[in-house]
């Protein structure tokens, strides 16, 4: 089994920045939202971040992602252009799909990320049909599907459970629990309480894993990649953690306990653990993860400038890059 004790300097310091930079992206777009330069609907990853680069740690650009509405994350961890992904999200031209998806459809296939999608669930029957490709195809690759706790729960999802077991796919399903969709809480609204033996239900070898831990998400996803890429089939990872601000930006969160974030951000967030971690085994020093934050902040700080001095879509361009040619 992959252990993530055994990853390099260049590894370890390149999961620290992806980290940081989801979560500096993050705080910076919540920033700039109630500032009214960000149109549309915005959902934001922080909190989540272990999740996500956890899981694309063991996989390349051959391999693919399907995304959520709360896709940043997926993205920054899959590899995409930050300064593209912000120029996206502000709507403008020159932004990774041209300022036509914004926050909630970002998509780089040439990085195997396939999309973030406004349709929860969505993403379960897309990645089977990557899965598919790269099994036909025998190019080798492996799809993971990303997915919340409130979507695990929709029919599509339950379909690609079954489908995945009976082509015996590459794919590996991540569920991302953190605790709510939208206001509804995850221990009322999954019917017989655990994901994991739903996935036990289908066939889906399944587990149980601490979203805030870097390390134990990225065993335990190293392990069912693995098990996808030769050959043995879909697996089941539920990853517990918690989303930092609302559903959605401008959410009251009236139904969160006063001090629940504040609590898990104090005890067990994945940022905190991973420094804590890396140094109490010597694998890197305060030093080295200074640097990395000073590194990502000026990423970031860049990125929303290059974002606000780009330009807007044109009505020229509003029939430019769809299926059909008018
Ligand atoms: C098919 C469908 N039904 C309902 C919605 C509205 N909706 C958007 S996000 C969301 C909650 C999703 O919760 P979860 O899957 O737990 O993801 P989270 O937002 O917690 O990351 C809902 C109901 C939608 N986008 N698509
Ligand atoms: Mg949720």
């Amino acid at each position: 089994m992959a252990s993530a004790l055994q990853l390099s300097r260049d590894d370890l310091l390149k999961a620290y920045r992806d980290m940081r930079t989801i979560r500096e992206f993050e705080d910076s777009i919540h920033d700039e939202f109630g500032l009214g330069g960000i149109p549309g609907f915005v959902h934001l990853y922080a909190g989540e971040e272990a999740c996500a680069v956890g899981v694309c740690m063991s996989l390349t650009d051959r391999d693919a992602i399907s995304s959520t509405h709360r896709g940043h994350g997926h993205c920054v961890a899959k590899g995409c252009d930050v300064e593209g992904m912000m120029k996206e999200i502000f709507g403008k031209r020159d932004g990774l799909c041209q300022g036509k998806g914004g926050s909630m459809h970002i998509a780089d296939l040439s990085k195997g990320m396939l999309g973030a999608n406004g349709i929860t669930g969505a993403g379960g029957p897309i990645a089977c049909g990557a899965a598919l490709s790269a099994k036909l195809l025998k190019t080798g690759g492996v799809a993971v599907c990303f997915y919340g706790d409130g979507s695990s729960n929709q029919g599509a999802i339950l379909e690609s459970y079954n489908l995945s077991k009976i082509w015996n796919l590459p794919v590996v399903f991540v569920v991302e629990d953190n605790g709510y969709a939208e206001a509804t809480a995850s221990s009322w609204s999954i019917g017989g309480g655990s994901l994991v033996k739903r996935g036990g239900g289908f066939g889906l070898p399944a587990e149980e894993v601490d979203g805030h831990d870097f390390f134990a998400v990225y065993e335990a996803a190293a392990a069912m990649i693995e098990r996808a890429r030769s050959g043995q089939g879909p697996s089941l990872l539920h990853v517990k953690l918690a989303r930092y601000y609302g559903h959605f930006e401008g959410d009251a969160q009236t139904y969160r306990a006063p001090g629940e974030v504040d609590k898990v951000k104090s005890e067990r967030d994945s940022l905190d653990l991973f420094r804590q971690r890396v140094i109490e085994t010597g694998l890197l020093n305060g030093g080295d993860l200074d640097a990395v934050d000073k590194e990502v902040e000026g990423t970031v700080v860049a990125a929303i400038a290059a974002a606000k001095a780009s330009s807007l879509p044109t009505e020229a361009d509003l029939l430019t890059n769809v299926y059909v040619s008018y």
